[in-house]
């Protein structure tokens, strides 16, 4: 409370307590919150909120009962439960907010599990990039890279820069649909085809949103790796590789590699951070799909470092060049037959028919 800077009043049957918490500077008075006349002297005073928090369950409803019964409905009240079912009647009774000590310390130990292990891991990845320092790396996506593969890579591509190894983003196949081209160009992502490269000429090859050499992209079967980073589940396949961080349960790769950015302490561009935070967006389909507390914390982390105009532009792309190009030749190309209208658009080879008149129901 004093760190919010709001003054607290005390109130405690035990006397001897009392007198400590004085001695303590805090102001407290001797009293039972189950009593009616406790209350009314508190009332004289400008109260935002009651904190009920004795370990006595029945003691803390009666409290909660006076409180609403003769305080202003507003005054907002939070009480402390040891269990589920006391936790619930005061709910009922009117808290606006009621805690279970235990949990609270199941969740903090949770945290500071979670902590650890992130460090962990963390370290582990730290360690390997600065056991390769000066080395060439391939960077390699899934085929097809969507923007969660990309942005990934960037991330790791800046975090072997980091520490000295010289990067390069491989990808095979192409970079489909209009929003992903978008994604590369307005971002300006180098990344080169994998076509005429041999993937021998780098020392070291780290994989991105995918994770067993030879299944979704290019490399041979059984190929070593350093570092493998993904979200997909790979059953029991083998990996031949010095580090795996691979998480079934996170959204995205972006994800991930925010995570270690931020545990590395990485500093991170708007572009890299507009990058993560599409990805992030794109493979949760807006946290809609396969989300983890972890997406959300990361994508919070990032907001405030994005490029929010760019984000704009890639969520509502203007109609591309091609697809007016396409439809320009399926208007040039027309023919009527009937109540239909034919046309060729070209190199796809495919015909259109369009109803002449719009339909209705
Ligand atoms: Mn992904």
């Amino acid at each position: 409370m004093r760190e919010l800077g709001k003054e607290l009043i005390i109130v405690d049957k035990d006397p001897q307590k009392v007198e400590t918490l004085r001695e303590e500077a805090y102001e407290a008075i001797v009293g039972d919150i189950s009593e009616i006349e406790t209350l009314r002297g508190l009332q004289t005073k400008k109260l935002s909120g009651v904190l009920i928090v004795s370990s006595d369950n029945e003691a803390n409803k009666q409290a909660l009962r006076n409180v609403k019964k003769h305080f202003r409905p507003s005054l907002y009240c939070v009480a402390r439960a040891s269990d589920v079912i006391n936790l619930q009647e005061m709910e009922e009774i009117g808290a606006d907010f009621v805690f279970m000590p235990s949990r609270i310390v199941s969740k903090s130990l949770s945290r500071s599990l979670e902590r650890a292990e992130s460090v962990r891991i963390g370290n582990q990845l730290s360690q390997w990039f600065s056991k390769n320092t000066g080395k060439s790396l391939a960077v390699v996506v899934h085929d097809n890279p969507d923007p969660d593969a990309i942005s990934g890579a960037l991330a790791l591509k800046l975090m072997a820069e980091n520490y000295g190894l010289h990067p390069t983003i491989l990808y095979n196949g192409e970079i489909g649909h209009q929003e992903n081209k978008a994604f590369v160009n307005l971002l300006g992502i180098n990344l080169e085809h994998m076509e005429g490269r041999d993937i021998s000429e780098f020392d070291e090859i780290a994989l991105v949103d995918c994770a067993v050499p030879g299944s979704n992209n290019m490399l041979s079967e059984g190929t070593h790796i350093g570092v493998v980073i993904d979200h997909h589940p790979v059953g029991d396949a083998e990996i031949d590789a010095d580090f795996i961080d691979v998480r079934p349960n996170v959204g995205a790769s972006a994800t991930i590699m925010t995570k270690y950015l931020q545990e590395l302490n990485i500093d991170i561009s708007s572009e890299i951070a507009t990058a993560l935070l599409y990805g992030i967006r794109t493979d949760t389909l807006d946290f809609k799909r396969n989300t983890d507390p972890n997406d959300l914390s990361a994508a919070s982390f990032l907001y405030p470092m994005a490029d929010h105009e760019v984000l704009d532009q890639l969520e509502r792309p203007s109609m591309s060049i091609e697809t007016l190009d396409v439809l320009g030749q399926a208007i040039k190309n027309r023919q009527v037959f009937g109540s239909y209208l034919l046309s060729n658009v070209g190199t796809s080879g495919t015909e259109i028919l369009f109803p002449r008149q719009p339909i209705t129901y």
